[in-house]
C-alpha cells in the first residue's frame, strides 16, 4: 500500500476533481460513480447516466455497493472523500463511505462543494446535505462554488468556474494528504474549514491576499489557521506570513511548507465555527 491515506472521488464532480491529481504523486485514488464513467466502482448498470440529483437513490445504490466500498477503504487510516453536493451520487455515497471508514476506526475527511445560486433548489438541498456531512465526518472542508465567479471582480463563464473549483479542491486534497503523510506533520484540529488560494512569486503576499478571499463564510479569528505551500518556504517568508496573519486575526498561523522548488500557490485552511455554522444564520441560501 502506498500510504495510510486514501482519496475517494464520488459522483461527477468528485471524479473530475481527483482526475486532476498527478499520478506522479502516487496518491491512492478510488472513484465511485453511477453508471459507466470509467470509475473504480461503477454502481448500477452501464446504461444508467446518474441519479439525477436524487440523493436517496445515491444512498440506496451506495448501500447496495457497500461491500465494494468497504473493501476499497480497508487498511487505510485516513480517507479523504470529495464530492459536489447538490447531486445524487456524490452526496448519497458519502454517508456509506463514512460507515465503512468508521468500521475500521479510521478518520474521514470530506471535501465538498456547494452549488452556485443559479442551480436553484440544488443549493438548498446541498446546504441540508452539508449539515449531515459535517456531523458524520471527522473534518469537513467546505467550498462554495458561488464564491468563485466573483474572483478578480469579473464574472467567469460557468465552465471556467467549475474548472477552477476542481483545481482548488484538488489542491486542498493534495495538501491534506501531504499533511497526513508528512514529512511536515500538521493536523486540521477544528471540525470545519474552508480554503483560500493565491499564487504569487512572493509567498507572504499570496497568503495575505488569500486571507481576503476564502471560499465559504468563515471566521478567521476562530481556531487554527493553516498556511500550506507546494514549495519550500524560507524562514523570512514564514515569519512575514505569521506576522501578517497574526496582525489580521490575532492568531499565529501554522505554516506547513512543501518540498517543491518552483513558485507555487499558497493555500490556507481557515476555520469555521461549528456552532455558528449549524445555527440557521449561516445556512441562508439567498444571495
Ligand atoms: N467541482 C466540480 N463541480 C461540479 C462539476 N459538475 C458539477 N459540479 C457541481 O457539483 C454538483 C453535483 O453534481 P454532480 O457531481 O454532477 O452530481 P453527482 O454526484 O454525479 O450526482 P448525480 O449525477 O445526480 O448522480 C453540481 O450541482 C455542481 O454544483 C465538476 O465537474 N466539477
Ligand atoms: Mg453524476
Amino acid at each position: 500500500m502506498a500510504g495510510r491515506t486514501l482519496v475517494i472521488g464520488s459522483g461527477g464532480a468528485g471524479q473530475n476533481t481527483v482526475s486532476r491529481i498527478p499520478s506522479s504523486l502516487n496518491i491512492p485514488i478510488v472513484t465511485i460513480n453511477t453508471g459507466d464513467h470509467g470509475s473504480t466502482i461503477s454502481m448500477a448498470g452501464g446504461n444508467v447516466e446518474g441519479c439525477r440529483g436524487d440523493q436517496d437513490l445515491g444512498w440506496a445504490l451506495a448501500h447496495d455497493y457497500k461491500d465494494d466500498i468497504c473493501r476499497a477503504v480497508a487498511g487505510y487510516s485516513n480517507v479523504i472523500a470529495t464530492a459536489g453536493l447538490g447531486g445524487g451520487t456524490g452526496s448519497g455515497t458519502i454517508p456509506i463511505i463514512e460507515e465503512c471508514v468508521k468500521e475500521n476506526r479510521s478518520k474521514m475527511i470530506s471535501v465538498v462543494s456547494i452549488p452556485m445560486h443559479f442551480e436553484g433548489p440544488r443549493r438548498e438541498t446541498a446546504m441540508r446535505q452539508m449539515r449531515r456531512i459535517i456531523q458524520i465526518s471527522d473534518r469537513t472542508i467546505l467550498f462554495d462554488i458561488d464564491k468563485m465567479p466573483a474572483r478578480g471582480g469579473s464574472s467567469l463563464p460557468i465552465n471556467k468556474a467549475i474548472a477552477m473549483a476542481d483545481e482548488m479542491m484538488k489542491e486542498a486534497i493534495v495538501r491534506i494528504y501531504n499533511m497526513l503523510e508528512g514529512p511536515f506533520f500538521s493536523t486540521l484540529s477544528e471540525k470545519v474549514y474552508t480554503i483560500a488560494y493565491r499564487s504569487s512569486p512572493d509567498p507572504a503576499e499570496a497568503a495575505i491576499a488569500a486571507m481576503d478571499e476564502y471560499l465559504f463564510d468563515a471566521d478567521p479569528t476562530y481556531g487554527k489557521i493553516i498556511v500550506t505551500s507546494d514549495s519550500i518556504i524560507n524562514k523570512a517568508d514564514s515569519g512575514n506570513i505569521s506576522t501578517a496573519i497574526g496582525n489580521m486575526t490575532g492568531i499565529i498561523p501554522e505554516v506547513v511548507p512543501g518540498r517543491g522548488e518552483e513558485d507555487h500557490g499558497i493555500l490556507l485552511f481557515i476555520p469555521i465555527s461549528y456552532r455558528s455554522l449549524l445555527s440557521s444564520t449561516r445556512l441562508q441560501v439567498s444571495p
